[in-house]
C-alpha cells in the first residue's frame, strides 16, 4: 500500500485513511506501521484550516477555493473535523461537507469526517490522515471544522494557518465570535458579502479590524480582515494571496518551528490521554482510578497525592 500511496493513488490512500480509522486492533497495527514508513514523505504540503459557525458558507468556500487551485494544477486535500457527539447523533456538517464538484476533479481529494468517537479521536485521525496526503503528493489540506469551541483548538494546533469565517449581520458582529476564536485566527473571512450584505460586510469588516488592532502582534504575522462571496467567487483569490504571503513571512525556519511545537503538544497531550485511557481501562487498575477521582472529589486527597499514586502504581506495573 505504501508504495501506491507514495505514487499518488487515490484508492490508496482512502484505503490507507480508512485503516487509521479503523476500531479493528490489527488495522490499528497496520495503520501505525503505514504511518511510520510514510513519515519521511510528510510535510510537504501547505495546510490551512478554516472554521466557521454552521452555516457560514465553509464547505462552498472551500469548494470554489478547491477548485481555483485545481486548476492551476495544484493537488488538494480537502478533510473536517466534525465534533458531533455520539450522544447527540448525526454530524454537524452534515452532507453538505461532500463538495460534489471539487470530489469529482482529478486533482482533488474529499474526506469527510470520521463518523465516531470523542473530539480527541476524530482529531488524531485527521492529523494522521493529513500525513498521508502529504506522502500521497498533495500540495494543500484544507481542513473544514465548525465553530464550536473545542475542535476550533484542535484544528488551528493541528495546521499552519488558522482562518475563521463569519458572516456580517449576525447580531452584534463582535458579539457573534468569542475572542478566544479571534485570538487563534491568522485570517478572518467575512463570507456572503454579496446582494445586501455587502454593506454590512464592510461594516463588520472595519469592527473586526479595530478590535484586531487592540490584541497583541502574533510574532511575524498581523492577523488580516478580508470579504468575501463563496456563492459568487469573489474574493477567494485574494485569500489565496493572503495565504501565500504567510508562508513568505513565515520562511521556512518559523513554519518549522510551528510544525516542531505542534508536534510537541500533540505528544504531550496525547500522552496524558493514554495514561489516562490506560488507568480507566486496564482491569487491574480501573478501581484505584475510580476511587482516586472519588477522593479528589470527596476532599479525601489532593489531586497531587492521588496524581502520585497512581503514577507509582503505573511504575509498579512495568
Ligand atoms: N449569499 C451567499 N450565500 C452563501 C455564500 N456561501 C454560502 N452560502 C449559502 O449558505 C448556506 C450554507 O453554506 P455551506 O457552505 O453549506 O455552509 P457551512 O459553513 O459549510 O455549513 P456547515 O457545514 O453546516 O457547518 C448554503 O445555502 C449556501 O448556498 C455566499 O457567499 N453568499
Ligand atoms: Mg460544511
Amino acid at each position: 500500500m505504501k508504495d501506491q500511496l507514495l505514487k499518488g493513488d487515490i484508492r490508496a490512500l482512502s484505503k490507507a485513511i480508512t485503516l487509521i480509522e479503523s476500531k479493528n486492533s490489527e488495522h490499528k497495527k497496520q495503520a501505525q506501521a503505514l504511518l511510520k514508513d510514510i513519515l519521511p514523505h510528510s510535510g510537504k504540503s501547505k495546510r490551512i484550516g478554516i472554521s466557521g459557525v454552521p452555516g457560514v458558507g465553509k464547505s462552498t468556500f472551500i469548494e470554489q477555493l478547491g477548485l481555483m487551485l485545481c486548476e492551476q494544477n495544484l493537488k488538494v486535500a480537502v478533510l473536517a473535523v466534525d465534533p458531533s457527539s455520539p450522544i447527540s447523533g448525526g454530524s454537524i456538517m452534515g452532507d453538505k461537507t461532500r463538495m460534489e464538484s471539487l470530489s469529482r476533479h482529478p486533482n482533488a481529494f474529499v474526506r469527510p469526517s470520521p463518523t465516531s468517537g470523542a473530539l480527541g479521536g476524530v482529531e488524531r485521525k485527521t492529523r494522521e490522515s493529513m500525513l498521508l496526503c502529504e506522502a500521497a503528493g498533495f500540495d494543500i489540506i484544507l481542513v473544514e471544522t465548525v465553530g464550536v469551541g473545542q475542535s476550533e483548538v484542535a484544528v488551528s494546533n493541528m495546521v499552519d494557518i488558522f482562518s475563521v469565517m463569519l458572516v456580517p449581520g449576525a447580531g452584534d458582529d463582535l458579539q457573534g465570535i468569542k475572542k478566544g476564536i479571534i485570538e487563534l485566527a491568522d485570517l478572518l473571512v467575512i463570507n456572503k458579502a454579496d446582494g445586501d450584505q455587502k454593506t454590512l460586510a464592510e461594516m463588520a469588516k472595519s469592527h473586526y479590524q479595530s478590535a484586531l488592532s487592540l490584541l497583541s502582534h502574533k510574532d511575524f504575522w498581523q492577523a488580516q480582515v478580508l470579504t468575501c462571496s463563496a456563492r459568487d467567487n469573489i474574493g477567494l483569490d485574494v485569500y489565496w494571496k493572503s495565504i501565500e504571503q504567510w508562508y513568505q513571512l513565515a520562511g521556512k525556519d518559523k513554519l518549522e518551528s510551528k510544525r516542531k511545537n505542534q508536534a510537541q503538544s500533540w505528544l504531550k497531550e496525547l500522552l496524558s490521554a493514554m495514561i489516562e485511557d490506560e488507568l480507566s481501562s486496564d482491569p487491574s487498575l480501573k478501581s484505584q482510578w475510580q476511587s482516586a477521582l472519588s477522593d479528589v472529589a470527596s476532599s479525601k486527597q489532593t489531586p497531587y497525592q492521588a496524581a502520585n499514586q497512581l503514577l507509582k502504581l503505573l511504575r509498579g506495573q512495568k
